[in-house]
């Protein structure tokens, strides 16, 4: 099942993003459900909350392969997916999602505009201090685009440290700009852009001359758009992956989810979810959310 979001309120909700930070347009199994969507809010028992009244909602992105909301609102991506198939499980029958920026996502969360984080947010100590992760999904990579053939050879975090002349374009709260800081490259070096269309073409203004993005998403980005070429995995990015993230008073949900999880992870349906989604799913074996949440930033 895949949830949908009516084209009325993704647009009534970009208003909203002008203004704010989130689209507030709700997806949902319906066709149609009045922007803002109506709440769970925090509970101390959400699991039995969204059971009773049949969906969870979910913050989401919408950077393929991690998040994808097709132009008729339907959510999905690998991490949308498994949520959904993981909750099936639990009793909930349907998940709501609302598109906002990775950086707005915890906060969105600790203030119970959304129940549960589903977008590929990746680990790290910082996030990881303020939510409760489930159990790894994904693992995975980050490269940096560049213009045909590389011609500054950008291959590295270190080739960008190296020379003060480079610039490249990252999204402001994303976990690319944590890896840059933790690294030192000064902010002087850095082009805040809003999502994978406006790195690219930062990159084709000669505004920047890389765009750091993980792997898959460069590359699903490559498909409709040949100006650019994507490196080999960035040495000297830290290995991160990402699962579902929960406030820290659901516990009880966060345990249940887990559990369950595990249960799912061992299932055929898991591995065709990010087969589809263009993920190995051998890789995440026996990766834990207390390893990846070591991670730096
Ligand atoms: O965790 C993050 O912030 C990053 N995750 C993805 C899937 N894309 C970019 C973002 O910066």
């Amino acid at each position: 099942m895949t949830v949908n979001i009516s084209r009325r309120n993704l647009l009534r909700g970009a208003g909203v993003a002008a203004l704010g930070a989130t689209v507030a347009g709700w997806a949902t199994g319906c066709s149609s459900v009045p922007v803002g969507g109506p709440a769970t809010g925090a509970s101390s028992n959400l699991l039995e909350t969204a059971k009773s009244q049949g969906f969870i909602r979910v913050g989401i992105a919408n950077e393929p392969p991690y998040t994808q909301v097709s132009a008729d609102g339907k959510v999905t991506g690998c991490e949308p997916d498994v949520l959904r198939a993981v909750c099936k499980r639990l009793g909930i029958n349907d998940v709501q999602g609302v598109i906002t920026p990775y950086e707005s996502m915890i906060p969105g969360l600790n203030a119970n505009r959304w129940d549960v984080i589903a977008a590929g947010l990746f680990m790290k100590e910082s996030r990881c201090g303020q939510v409760l992760y489930s159990e790894p999904v994904i693992v995975s990579t980050e490269s940096f685009a560049t213009p045909k053939g590389n011609p500054k050879g950008i291959l590295t975090v270190a080739d960008i440290l190296a020379d003060k002349s480079l610039k490249v374009a990252v999204l402001p709260g994303g976990f690319e700009e944590g890896v840059l800081k933790t690294a030192n490259v000064p902010t002087s070096q850095q082009v805040k852009i809003n999502d994978g269309r406006s790195g690219l073409e930062a990159l084709k203004a000669n505004r920047a001359d890389a765009f750091m993005l993980p792997t898959l998403s460069l590359t699903a980005l490559a498909k409709d758009d040949a100006s650019f070429d994507v490196t080999k995995p960035v040495d000297d990015a830290p290995r991160t992956g990402s699962g579902a993230a929960f406030r820290k008073s659901d516990t009880a949900f966060h345990e249940a989810y887990n559990e369950e999880l595990a249960a799912f992870k061992k299932t055929p349906e898991f591995a065709a979810i990010l087969t589809k989604w263009g993920f190995d799913a051998t890789v995440v074996e026996g990766v834990t959310a207390q390893e990846l949440c070591q991670t730096a930033g």
